[in-house]
């Protein structure tokens, strides 16, 4: 990949796809093509199609796809399978079709059995039943690896796939139901500060662990991986560390100021007990996370505070 070399970032308005855009223009890299939903729908498969064959991009980043968390997931598990399914079959035959040189494909931790042993390294993928709250996203992300691994195989296509652990940073969602955990209580942390509310409820019974990447980190990492690392095996990305949500919801209450009492509510799903990657892999092939969680956290609010109306609230 060179400076001039003519990059698509697929959902490159979304968290993901926005950090790609800022890390590769932080890199020099200027040809970047990141069209609206408008400009582009990826559920079409003709206008995908079409698209590509004008565009013939040389390098494909596929951040695209329908997300949320826990509540979202188990809400609208057909939206979860099906959008997903068309985004990376549509975008990965168009790149093989049209000659793009290499892609890298995004999945997710959630790819991993619900029981997976603890650090999760990447020989578990498909050795255990899937955590039912997600497992639809899960199987379409599976579906996604096994796509780029088939394209490789068969027609020596140089598609790589990194698996993410949890995500935040700017340009979340901080949708009160369905959004990811940490948009999630920053907002709720917020509104009862500003609201003087003596105790704040959180999901579940608090004890699930959760592993929590900076998007900054994971685009730093697709893009140093598409410049170092081609082959079908995928790469777990995260920062080796977890912690639970009760803790991670005492530092958001740090992070926002509130000082009232923090309640769970067990009623609600916890989901896979806990979720943390083995990154040896990534850290073998050179790369490793540099934000810390406190730190990411400070800087997620302040773009909260800087967006709250724009933000997809
Ligand atoms: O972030 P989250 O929705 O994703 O939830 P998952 C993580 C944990 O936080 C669960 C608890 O145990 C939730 O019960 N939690 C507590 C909350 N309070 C809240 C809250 O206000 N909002 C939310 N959202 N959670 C997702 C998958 O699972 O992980 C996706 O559904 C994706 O498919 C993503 O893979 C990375 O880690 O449980």
């Amino acid at each position: 990949m060179d400076q001039n070399s003519r990059i698509f970032v697929a959902g490159g308005r979304g968290m993901v796809g926005s950090a790609i855009c800022r890390a590769l223009a932080a890199k020099g890299f200027d040809n970047v093509l990141a069209p609206t939903r408008d400009e582009l729908d990826l559920g079409n498969q003709a206008a995908v199609a079409e698209w590509f064959a004008q565009n013939r991009p040389e390098y494909v980043f596929l951040a695209a796809a329908k997300v949320g968390g826990i509540h979202a997931n188990d809400t609208y598990p057909a939206e979860f399978i099906h959008d997903n399914l068309v985004i990376e079959t549509n975008v990965i035959h168009s790149a093989w079709q049209n000659d793009t040189k290499k892609l890298c494909f995004l999945g997710s931790s959630c790819i991993y059995p619900k029981h997976a042993q603890q650090p999760m390294n990447e020989d578990q993928l498909l050795t255990g039943p899937l955590e039912p709250t997600n497992e639809l996203y899960a199987i379409a992300k599976i579906a996604g690896i096994k796509l780029c691994q088939a394209y490789r195989r068969q027609y020596g296509f140089d598609a790589i796939s990194l698996m993410p652990t949890n995500l935040y940073g700017p340009g979340d969602n901080f949708h009160p139901e369905n959004s990811h955990v940490i948009p999630g209580l920053i907002r709720r942390f917020h509104e009862a500060k500003q609201e003087g509310r003596e105790k704040v409820v959180i999901w579940g019974t608090g004890t699930p662990k959760r592993e929590f990447l900076h998007v900054d980190d994971l685009a730093d990492a697709c893009v140093y991986l598409t410049q170092n690392y081609s082959d079908e095996q995928f790469v777990n990305i995260g920062v080796g560390e977890d912690t639970s949500i009760l803790e991670l919801a005492k530092l958001i209450a740090k992070v926002v100021g509130y000082e009232g009492k923090i309640e769970t509510d067990p009623s609600k799903p916890d989901g896979t007990p806990r979720k943390l990657m083995d990154v040896s892999r990534a850290h073998e092939l050179g790369w490793r996370a540099a934000t810390g969680l406190e730190e990411g956290l400070k800087e997620t609010y302040e773009w909260f505070l800087e967006n709250q109306k724009a933000a997809r609230l």
